[in-house]
């Protein structure tokens, strides 16, 4: 793209998916003009899909909310934020006072990851309310990944990602990063960085019930059963035993409970899984020994290892594997990034800590243990239906979209209906915002400043990078921080009137006191030209283990630095950090958790368990990012997304034809969707993906309602779920089909 005259260019993190790419942003009077890779970025190097070139219709689509939404009788009307403030103020707080704080719902979703502002004062929201329901859709994706994580190393965030550019042998369970672009693992051009370690003689392997895009470039697909990883992975370990391959190496004094691995893996032969996952025992030897084999080798697991019934213990024995073949926290294995800001593993004492708790209390209705502050959003509904003590009677939803986004999903809407108030914080009037009372919008993302608070504890290399907004928000308009401390003085009983900025001081202050003790005033007043997210993230940069240490480290990083660099700051490649990373009470890598060893008997008891005739997988699109970019024209156009793709082997049996209609029956209810027949599925395995549905009454998404297509989650079933993490089952879910006339 070539500089006009009078146009200007401005640096933005792509704030849609976890690759977090650098985009070069050309604006000209006020309108952007075009958008592309930032080929000086120092961490993306110039890469981008094309929902980051969607970033501009994102800004100019005008089914975006640009004011807050009030609902008068069953319709929306437009509102002043005094207005919509003075709505909420009127009805939340008589629900509290009259119910209590649990009586009230917090209900969270992804691009809440993206948001600085929703990231880093979501939370002060939850503290303030005090409410036990608090659901997010992490419990729709990759709790089970943080919670084995979080027993093995002591932190829910200290997740070992692959390290790309130097491995040789990659082995990639349930993910497809060709599209995705990586999750829990951040790495912008997975497609550049697979093919170097391709031409550098390098191996990937994917294991995965369709042949995807990941799988056609990778050197070998394994077709595996839906929710039979758990067998493959502990018969590999097995293996690694029988073999006399086990070796944590460098590891070895720094790992509890590997005899304990030993015994719990004995019944999971490579013959005794064969027909559980469909992969022939042979295969499951020779997938050990290469990764014995292998100096630098690494196994990567993703959201098809954890959406199952035995996600935890699948993302278990993913690192169970890496640390018994010596690769994790070495080069060109699984290791840990060191971010610069917000990362709990570089926070306290190196080496210990108090590790993680979970079960410190009970969904009301079904039981389901906390994990990581949260309920599992499969619980949400049965929690708003159920009458008692404790009933939900109220939600606040922040950038989330249960309606399509969860497992029986037309439940959570009926449910959403018998609220007394529901508020939204949402870009638009969509499936589940529409039940909202109502909705505070944020702005643009061209028009705030960003930073990955999530993302670079998961990068594939260490960086500092932040974004100023590209334009300037519109008069009027509260970033959402500022909104949701507004609710927050709502909660705590200052009402809506509250001083937005002296409660930001008060909360920023209390903190910094907390951390910082006597040095509190003079970090405060190091900070004090910055205001909420930013001061937050100069503090915090400031006091990480890259940071200036308020002055102590002269040469340190500071928020103002790291802006002078929109580019970013290379901070390395990822190094070795066992033990420095861990926070177990033990300070080793506990490699036999209790509970996960019981989950393993479980699956043990279940091995014999026949497969279903047909299930159904879920599928991620390049043009498609969960339930809610149907709208944007850039993303929208070209072939329609939604179809159903069924082995040419089950359409035969099924009677169903190339591009007539199948009806897919689930233990809820059924869904229409377009059949393709493909004969990259595994015959059993039919996938539809997942997000679509845009044909319920009440939303204002135009482009989208063109093309509605199926609501996968209204045929999956709320009650499957992983009991340890509680996170929803989403693949492997028994399904029938046929011809619809
Ligand atoms: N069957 C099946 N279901 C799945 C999955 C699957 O693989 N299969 N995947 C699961 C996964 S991994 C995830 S992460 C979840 C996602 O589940 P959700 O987070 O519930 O769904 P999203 O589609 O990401 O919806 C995001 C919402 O945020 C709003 N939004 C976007 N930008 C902003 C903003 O800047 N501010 C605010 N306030 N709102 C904004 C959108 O309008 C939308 O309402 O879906 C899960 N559901
Ligand atoms: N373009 C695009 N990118 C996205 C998103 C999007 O919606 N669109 N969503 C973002 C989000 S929120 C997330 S969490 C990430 C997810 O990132 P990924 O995990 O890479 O996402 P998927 O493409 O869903 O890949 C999951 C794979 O698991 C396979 N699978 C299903 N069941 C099983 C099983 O039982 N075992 C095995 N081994 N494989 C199985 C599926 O066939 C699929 O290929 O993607 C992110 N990036
Ligand atoms: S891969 Fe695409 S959506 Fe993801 S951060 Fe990069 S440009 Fe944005
Ligand atoms: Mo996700």
């Amino acid at each position: 793209m070539t500089h006009r005259p009078g146009e200007t260019i401005a640096y933005r993190i792509c704030p849609f998916c976890e690759a977090c790419c650098g985009l070069e942003v050309h604006v000209a009077g006020g309108h952007v003009v075009g958008i592309r890779g930032h080929d000086a970025d120092v961490f993306s190097g110039g890469y981008i899909c094309p929902k980051g070139t969607a970033l501009k219709d994102l800004h100019e689509d005008p089914d975006r909310l640009r004011a807050p939404l009030v609902k008068r009788g069953d319709r929306f009307v437009e509102a002043s934020w005094e207005e919509a403030f003075a709505e909420i103020e009127r009805r939340l707080p008589p629900i509290l006072a009259g119910h209590g704080r649990d009586a009230v719902a917090m209900v969270v979703g992804n691009p809440v990851a993206h948001k600085v502002g929703l990231l880093l004062y979501g939370p002060r929201l939850g503290r303030a309310l005090g409410t036990r329901n608090f659901f997010s859709a992490s419990t729709l994706d990759q709790m089970p990944k943080q919670l084995s994580a979080g027993l093995m190393f002591g932190g829910w965030l200290t997740i070992p990602v692959p390290d790309i550019e130097r491995t040789d042998f990659m082995l990639i369970l349930g993910a497809n990063p060709m599209v995705s672009n990586g999750s829990l693992w951040t790495v912008p051009d997975f497609r550049g960085k697979a093919k170097a370690l391709r031409a550098r003689g390098g191996r990937i392997v994917v294991v995965d019930p369709r042949r995807t895009e990941t799988a056609a470039m990778a050197d070998e697909h394994l077709f595996i059963r839906p929710g039979a990883d758990v067998f493959l992975l502990a018969a590999m370990v097995n293996v690694l035993f029988a073999e006399n391959l086990a070796r944590p190496g460098r590891l070895t004094g720094h790992v509890a409970g590997i005899d304990a691995v030993r015994d719990a893996v004995a019944p999971f032969t490579p013959e005794a899984v064969s027909v559980r996952c469909g992969i022939p025992a042979g295969k499951v030897r020779s997938l050990a020994r290469a990764l014995a084999a292998t100096e630098r080798a690494v196994v990567y697991g993703r959201i098809g290892t954890c959406t199952q019934e035995y996600g935890t213990a699948a993302s278990w024995l993913i690192d169970v594997l890496n640390v018994l073949t010596g690769h994790l926290d070495e080069p060109g294995g699984a290791m840990f990034p060191k971010a610069p800001a917000f990362a709990a593993n570089t926070l306290g004492k190196p080496g210990i800590g108090k590790g993680i708790a979970t079960g410190r209390r009970a969904s009301r209705v079904s039981g389901a243990p906390e994990v990581f502050g949260e309920l599992p959003m499969v619980c949400l509904a049965e929690e708003i239906e159920t009458p008692g003590e404790g009933q939900v009677r109220a939600a606040i939803t922040i950038a989330a979209n249960p309606v399509l986004s969860a497992p029986n999903g037309p439940r959570i809407a009926a449910a959403l209906d018998r609220l007394d108030f529901m508020v939204s914080l949402d870009i638009y009037l969509n499936e589940t915002t529409r039940h909202a009372d109502v909705i505070l919008p944020g702005v643009s993302p061209l028009e705030e400043m960003h930073y990955d608070v999530a993302f670079p504890q998961l990068a594939f290399r260490n960086y500092a990078r932040v974004s100023d907004p590209v334009l300037p928000p519109p008069a009027g308009h509260p970033p959402e921080w500022q909104s949701i401390l507004r609710l927050i003085g709502i909660v705590d009983g200052k009402g809506a009137g509250v001083d937005v900025a002296a409660l930001d001081e008060a909360l920023v202050a209390e903190e910094v006191k907390r951390v910082a003790g006597p040095q509190a005033d003079a970090v405060l007043k190091a900070v004090s030209r910055w205001r909420g997210p930013e001061r937050l993230l100069d503090l915090a940069l400031r006091s990480g283990p890259y940071g200036d240490l308020f002055g102590l480290r002269p040469d340190g990083l500071t928020l103002a630095k790291v802006k002078a660099r929109p580019e970013g700051i290379d901070l390395g490649p990822l190094a070795p950090r066992i033990p420095e990373a861990l926070r177990t009470p033990s300070g080793k890598v506990e490699l036999a958790p209790p509970v996960l060893l019981a989950d393993l008997a479980r699956a043990a008891a279940d091995l014999a368990r026949p497969a279903p005739e047909l299930v159904i997988v879920g599928r991620r699109d390049v043009r498609s990012n969960n339930s809610w970019m149907h709208n944007l024209p850039v993303l929208a156009k070209g072939p329609f997304r939604c179809a159903v793709l069924v082995s040419p082997d089950d359409a035969r049996r099924l009677g169903l034809r190339d591009g007539a209609k199948a009806r897919i029956e689930g233990a809820r209810r059924a869904v229409v969707a377009e059949v393709e027949l493909s004969d990259a599925m595994m015959p059993g395995v039919v996938s539809l993906p997942h997000g679509w549905g845009h044909d319920l009454e009440g939303a204002r998404l135009a482009l989208a309602a063109e093309r509605p297509g199926a609501n996968l989650n209204a045929v999956l079933d709320d009650r499957l779920r992983d009991p340890l993490s509680g996170n929803a089952v989403l693949s492997g879910v028994p399904v029938t089909m046929r011809p619809v006339a």
